[in-house]
């Protein structure tokens, strides 16, 4: 009977290894299929499901067939939970068998979370590498400089710190700087910094990437897929006046990014190129966000009619 029961063990063990591993890995495939379906009908699990870029769908996909991964585990282990409660809960007084160990158990319990963890770390590897992926020939190139408080985009006609602006774009405390890019193409971000750390973002992109001042020029690429028009702001707090960095980023078809392009090249301003690609009266400014009343006279700590504490204790004396 002892021995029976003992070589039974094992083989159930293994069973349930089996399942263990399988469960995971097979929903790992399958939900490769059909992640966008799923996402839909839960909500996304809580991701933005609003990106713009191919860098952006690739991060969704990995989250969404995480969280499935993850629940399938964690329905097993629950499900594991309940039998025990079920099947082995007191009939009687009479103590049960004490089992001091169960190698295969152990084993698997050991072994299941490491293989888990090792897939979803190759996952992350794969989607972190290509997000980052920087190609040898971009379609467009556009340096990002950060400044106290404030962006300029230079279209540019080649990699790196020698190439040559051929348009560029500044924002003021009056109008919101709007960078116009294309869909479809492989767009090279190139960033500097004239003053302290910034950060570049868009949310839609699922993407920011610090600004720094100095040598470093950070770079990142994105692949648009989606015309709009989004609001981009920094997301490192660099001063005063942070977060009035917003910018708007303008996704425009292939055709128009070219006519836009030839435009500023011709010397047309950025509203001027706007309306030359139909964005007409106030739509040629920003539409995502506006400027922000950068004069501070009211409710300042700084007002002009408050005495220095000092300065009132010295009145006092009557001196
Ligand atoms: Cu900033």
């Amino acid at each position: 009977m002892g021995a029976k029961s003992s070589a039974v063990r094992p083989r159930a063990a293994v069973r349930i290894a089996g399942l263990g591993l399988a469960g995971p890995a097979l929903l790992v495939l399958l939900s490769g299929c059909s992640v966008n379906g799923i996402g839909d009908a839960f909500s996304h699990f809580g991701w933005p499901s609003n990106g713009i870029s191919l860098q952006a769908h690739r991060m969704y996909d990995l989250w969404i067939a995480s969280v499935i991964a993850a629940l399938v585990v964690g329905i097993f282990v629950w499900g594991l939970i309940f039998w025990c409660i079920i099947r082995y809960r007191k009939r009687g007084d009479e103590l049960p068998v004490q089992t001091r160990f169960n190698m295969p158990m152990e084993v698997l319990y050991t072994v299941t979370p490491v293989l888990i963890v090792a897939v979803l770390f190759y996952y992350t590897a794969i989607v972190q590498t290509d997000v980052d992926k920087l190609t040898k020939n971009p379609d467009q190139v556009v340096e990002v400089v950060a400044f106290k408080w404030n962006w300029q985009f230079n279209y540019r006609d080649g990699l790196g710190e020698e190439a040559n602006t051929v348009a560029s774009t500044v924002g003021s405390s009056d109008i919101i700087p709007i960078l116009v890019l294309p869909t479809g193409e492989k767009i090279r971000f190139e960033e500097t910094s004239k003053d302290v750390i910034h950060s570049f973002w868009v949310p839609e992109l699922l993407f920011k990437r610090d600004v720094f001042p100095g040598n470093v020029r950070n770079q990142f690429e994105v692949t648009l897929d989606r015309e709009g028009r989004y609001v981009g702001r920094c997301a490192e707090l660099c001063g005063t006046y942070h977060a009035f960095m917003n910018f708007e980023l303008v996704v425009v078809s292939p055709e128009k990014f070219d006519q836009y392009l030839t435009a500023r090249k011709n010397g047309a301003t950025t509203q001027e190129g706007m309306e030359a690609i139909g964005f007409t009266g106030d739509k040629a400014y920003a539409t995502t966000t506006q400027p922000f009343n950068t004069r501070r006279q009211q409710h300042s700590w700084n007002q002009t009619n408050s005495v220095a504490a000092g300065a009132g204790a010295v009145a006092t004396t009557g001196k």
